[in-house]
């Protein structure tokens, strides 16, 4: 049977997570329009007759020199090595630049184990054809599919298209499994999730989520968590006027997190200041997995 590793890059925002979740059949990865969303390599395990398939979604390629996104390119790079294929995800309503460049260079030494989609083919201002030719002209061999995440267009071809690259090899997970991640660890990406899509600018970057306590006493799954961000300022935007805004996260989160448990769920969700986390190396390295 098959059996396979393959990484999924690209761009911040090109849909990766959104790819992935379509294939998976399974919200693995979470998905926000705000880019850098995906901060750890998170797998979503395909399971066909053919064989398996694992896919390693990882946080988006940005040519900045933060800090924390010179941890992130590394993180790219480490699963360019341990890969056995790599799906280079492009966003069709975007001209290819700079970081583009960046991913090309990176990718021309892989080019017998690449596929390519050209996603977001649905939306109204993809160009695709342009985005087309930069990949004819840049990664010339490598086979390419237009798809779109959000219709599942091109993702069969795109899945064919993995299975026939991948080599044989012995089945990683059991069939029934659809993602490796603990429980700790999703319960605090659908929080960061329900966080990211209510708050704006530089908030979501700003914020991880702290799972405190997690236990389950009788029917009751009971959760701790901490939203915690940089600034003050940042943690008045969280809690919004009279505790609007987090009341929404946790009430959004909770109803997400019970479709995973069979338990009722209390989730006591806090926001807490750490000034500067993003400076340093410990906690990055924690959330980078
Ligand atoms: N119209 C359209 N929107 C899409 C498609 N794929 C993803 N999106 C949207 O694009 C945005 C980014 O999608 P993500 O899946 O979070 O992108 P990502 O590549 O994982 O981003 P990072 O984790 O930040 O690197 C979300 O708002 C998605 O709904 C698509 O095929 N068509
Ligand atoms: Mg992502």
């Amino acid at each position: 049977m098959k059996a396979a590793f393959v990484s999924i890059v690209g761009r911040p925002s090109a849909g990766k997570s959104t790819l992935l979740n379509k294939m998976c059949g399974y919200k693995v990865s979470i998905t926000a329009s705000v880019p850098q969303t995906t901060r750890n390599k998170i797998r979503g395990i395909v399971n066909r007759e053919e064989g398996q398939i694992v896919f390693i979604d990882t946080p988006g390629f940005h040519h900045n020199d933060r800090k924390f996104n010179i941890m992130l390119k590394d993180v790219v790079r480490s699963s360019l090595k341990e890969a056995d294929l790599v799906l280079y995800v492009l966003d069709t309503t975007r001209k290819p630049g700079i970081e583009e460049q960046d991913l090309v260079e990176l990718l021309k030494d892989h080019r017998d184990r690449i596929i390519i989609a050209l996603n977001k083919v649905d939306h109204s201002h993809s160009a695709v054809e342009e985005v087309t030719a930069f990949i004819t002209e840049n990664l010339p061999e490598v086979r390419w599919v237009q798809t779109s995440a959000v219709t599942g267009e091109g993702l069969d071809e795109l899945l064919s298209g993995i299975y026939s690259l991948s080599p044989e090899g012995e089945q990683m997970y059991p069939d029934d499994f659809y993602t490796d991640q603990d429980p700790e660890f999703r319960v605090s990406e659908i929080i960061r999730e329900k966080a990211i899509v209510r708050t704006r600018e530089e908030v979501p970057h700003a914020l991880y989520v702290d799972i405190a306590d997690m236990e389950v006493n009788e029917d009751t799954l009971w959760i701790r968590a901490f939203l915690t961000v940089e600034r003050e300022s940042q943690k008045g935007i969280l809690v919004g006027r009279g505790g609007q805004v987090i009341k929404e996260i946790r009430q959004a989160a909770q109803k997400e997190i019970k479709g995973l448990f069979p338990y009722k769920i209390h989730l006591d969700l806090r926001v807490k200041v750490n000034p500067k986390w993003r400076k340093h190396d410990g906690v990055i390295r924690r959330l980078l997995g």
